[in-house]
């Protein structure tokens, strides 16, 4: 499909949706700096209907109000945290995400992180390729994931597939949410200090937002304890970063598997000597068939907002 130019694509997105959007829908991009924006927002601004961004950008109100026939924020991801989507609501603007399609990968993702975080894979393929062995000796016990307690903090599609996966390994599965889930088999807890403190492993599996910000304190993870582990597959912001590091470098925590981190690509740096902490570059939903789904998606939600406007998959 192609229009007159009225999509503008908002911060860096997969090269072949970029390229689709340039070369099939006349899509402008938007400058990254600040001069060169309030040009390109002063010229162009009053065209653009449709914006397709990710979670990694995303569109804030002062975006939204310089766009004043914008219609729809059409999200490459299922987070959209960075999008403003109450200022987006007042004025009638709808959001799109790319939900389902990613669950899955981002739940083996979440299984991995914590089989590596507990049973230090990453750390065993170092010890190997430093030479170690043969010097060093066995690689030091470790602990196992069979039958452990799993605490969920959201249990929203991807946390119920990750807890789904987990049942498989015999782990004990409870969780945290916002509202206790109807007919779910896992035990509820009313807060996530008091989930923290009946779990051996924590996982984050909660939207990002004002919502949830800093949900795990450092009073949740006083609750994990020095026994304990945290995974994170959700978004930094629901983790007091600083109390993280400060558990972790002072042995208050035994380990922990990220995906996610406040402010990325930035990770804080005393983690990076530390074997008992995984550190992935937000790769969850990176696998060249998910994202292959969520382009698609993006582009139907984009197709179906041109053609009628409405989004297939609203938030
Ligand atoms: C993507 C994600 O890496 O879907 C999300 O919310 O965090 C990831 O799947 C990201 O959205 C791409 O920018």
């Amino acid at each position: 499909m192609s229009t007159s130019g009225s999509v503008l694509q908002v911060g860096p997105l997969k090269p072949s949706l970029a390229k689709t959007l340039a070369d099939d829908y006349a899509a402008r991009t938007l400058p990254e700096s600040s001069a060169e924006r309030a040009a390109f927002l002063a010229e162009h601004g009053a065209d653009v209907t449709a914006v397709v961004t990710s979670g990694r950008t995303g569109v804030d109100a002062g975006l939204i109000a310089a766009l004043p026939n914008l219609g729809a924020v059409i999200n490459f991801g299922v987070g959209y945290d960075t999008t403003d989507v109450e200022a987006a609501a007042a004025r009638g603007v709808g959001v799109s995400n790319t939900p389902d399609v990613l669950t899955d990968c981002v739940a083996d993702t979440a299984v991995g992180l914590l089989i590596d975080t507990l049973r230090q894979f990453s750390a065993s393929d170092r010890y190997v390729r430093a030479g170690r062995w043969p010097v060093d000796g066995s690689y030091p016990l470790t602990r196992q994931v069979s039958n452990t307690r799993v605490g969920i903090i959201g249990l929203g599609r991807i946390g119920s597939a990750i807890a789904h996966r987990l049942t498989a390994f015999g782990c004990t599965i409870s969780y945290h949410n916002r509202h206790q889930v109807p007919d779910a088999p896992y035990a509820y807890a009313a807060s996530p200090v008091d989930l923290a403190g009946g779990v051996d492993v924590l996982v984050v599996a909660a939207a990002g937002g004002d919502g949830t910000r800093g949900l795990v304190s450092a009073a949740v993870l006083d609750a994990i304890g020095p026994q304990g582990y945290l995974v994170n597959i959700a978004r930094g912001s629901v983790v007091d970063q600083e109390a993280l590091v400060s558990a972790l470098v002072n042995g208050r925590l035994a380990g922990a598997g990220l995906d996610v981190f406040a402010d990325e690509p930035k990770v804080p740096e005393e983690l990076f000597a530390l074997d008992n902490v995984v550190l992935l570059p937000h790769v969850a939903s990176g696998t060249v068939q998910t994202r292959a789904a969520m382009e698609a998606l993006t582009l139907r939600n984009l197709d179906s907002f041109l053609a009628t406007g409405a989004l297939v998959t609203p938030v």
